[in-house]
């Protein structure tokens, strides 16, 4: 069962077990047409703050591609969140390297994995899709891309980061945590922090649209590329059948192409849910004692606005803004208990 639980913001604050996503007592009365009708979900805590401003784009006349990248726009430039964009933890040579994708449901598709010194990754991933002839630039060259473009250079190892990457140093020893994403009292560098934001975006009319942007796994190999910017593994959308995105070690996801895979089923009947539930079990099942104390967790929106989440081990949270723009923030179930 899917349990309500109260909001976290991403800045550690406690917020009202539901929060409207824009503010004002009548804010969805004016809506237009488009926003009126959206659904917007999200991983994490965090989603919250991301979805009211995915959903203020679109009221404010935005494309689904505008507000999904409004949306994911947010955790990137939080400061107190520290795996997506500024104040991202290193890899582990000290450099903060970012992946993100964007998808519409009509075929358009952006992408960049380790990107440097560039706030905002999904709105180079944006360039990526309406800019050049192809889907995916990485390293130096999406950087230099990001220059081009005129995303300001920017470094995004902020004191706090570059501090808990020394300490990490003094061990050095590479070991995710489990829902990191959602620890509020967690002491950098005393965790393998990891936050991605994955979210999908439904308009009335059915038309679906997704980002998924993260600063990937603290302390990574240098040039490693999670799941997060892969088109089916952190993000995969199709016009008519639904979207899904993922978290947590992008390496069980990857392996699977889980995204794709859970749209995959929706295509064949599953509901949302099902569908989550179906891509966790296959990954256990091909897993076995390598994922313990692993967590994924992946999120489904088809076009009617049905919702699934489902993940390995509990503390899995995503935030679901419906058709009257309340923003709720549910516990996923989970396959394990712990
Ligand atoms: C990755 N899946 O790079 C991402 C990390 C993540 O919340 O989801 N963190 O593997």
């Amino acid at each position: 069962m899917t349990t309500r639980r109260s909001v976290l913001g991403g800045l550690g604050m406690a917020l009202p077990l539901t929060v409207s996503a824009t503010s004002g007592a009548n804010a969805f009365a004016a809506g237009s047409a488009d926003a009126a009708g959206a659904m917007i979900v999200s991983t994490w805590d965090f989603g919250a703050a991301a979805n009211a401003a995915a959903y203020a784009r679109l009221r404010a006349g935005g494309s689904l591609i505008d507000s999904v990248e409004a949306g994911a726009m947010v955790p990137e430039a939080d400061p107190a969140n520290h795996s997506v964009g500024y104040s991202g933890y290193p890899d582990r040579d000290g450099h903060v390297t970012l992946d993100a994708v964007i998808m519409d449901d009509a075929g358009g598709v952006g992408a960049v994995a380790a990107l440097e010194d560039t706030i905002h990754a999904i709105s180079v991933a944006r360039r990526v899709m309406e800019r050049t002839p192809h889907t995916f630039l990485v390293g130096e060259g999406a950087t230099r891309f990001a220059r081009d473009q005129g995303f300001p250079k920017q470094d995004l190892l902020t004191p706090e980061s570059e501090k808990a990457w020394r300490d990490w140093l003094t061990t050095a020893h590479y070991k995710p945590e489990a829902n990191s994403e959602n620890r509020v009292d967690r002491t950098p560098g005393g965790a393998l922090d990891h936050d991605t934001i994955g979210l999908l975006m439904r308009s009335t009319s059915g038309r679906l649209a997704g980002a998924c942007t993260t600063s990937g796994m603290a302390f990574k190999m240098r040039g490693r590329v999670g799941d997060s910017p892969q088109v089916g593994s952190g993000l995969y959308v199709e016009a008519g059948v639904g979207g899904a995105t993922s978290t947590g070690l992008g390496e069980e996801v990857t392996r699977v192409a889980g995204s794709a895979r859970v749209v995959a089923s929706m295509r064949s009947g599953a509901s949302p849910q099902k569908a989550c539930e179906e891509v966790v079990r296959h990954i256990a099942t091909l897993r076995g004692d390598a994922i313990r104390g692993v967590q994924v967790g992946f999120l489904a929106l088809d076009p009617k606005g049905r919702v699934g989440a489902f993940c390995l081990l509990p503390g899995f949270t995503y935030a679901v803004t419906d058709p009257n723009g309340r923003t709720t923030v549910l516990t996923a179930p989970s396959l394990f208990k712990a």
